[in-house]
């Protein structure tokens, strides 16, 4: 798991994939990226964020999903600008559906936008990755 630092000790990139809503990543910057690489290559057709514990000016607005076979080539495989995610805390989105799923080892998350641009931080608690919908 590669991403941007958390502004916390434990609020790093991982925290997403933790399984676990109380753990954020929470990034000092609106944009940040995080990679990661699955155990083998897997189709992601669905997919949803979880919310954090507070400041939903944070929330996720814009982002782009992207697989790799090599980890350095990617292909773009969903991309949402204009998002509106839940203001409540700990909180499951809309699922949002892969236009172009395919099958990938490793992944790419880039944040293009917040809630609420100007408040300079990203966060959500779980990333949710699915091969069918839920
Ligand atoms: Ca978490």
């Amino acid at each position: 798991m590669n991403g941007d630092a958390g502004v916390g000790e434990n609020e790093g990139p991982v925290s997403i994939f933790d399984g676990d809503s109380a753990t954020k990543w929470c990034v000092g910057n609106e944009t940040p990226t995080a990679e990661w690489k699955m155990t083998e290559a897997v189709t992601v057709n669905y997919y949803y964020f979880t919310t954090a514990n507070d400041a939903p000016e944070r929330n996720p607005a814009g982002w782009v999903l992207y697989g790799s076979a090599d980890g350095s080539t990617w292909t773009e495989l969903s991309k949402v600008e204009g998002a509106t995610l839940p203001t409540e805390f700990f909180t499951d989105s809309e699922q949002y559906k892969v236009e172009n799923p395919q099958s990938f080892q490793f992944y790419k998350l880039e944040i293009t936008a917040i809630a609420e641009p100007g408040k300079g931080l990203l966060q959500f608690s779980e990333l949710k990755l699915f091969q069918s919908a839920k």
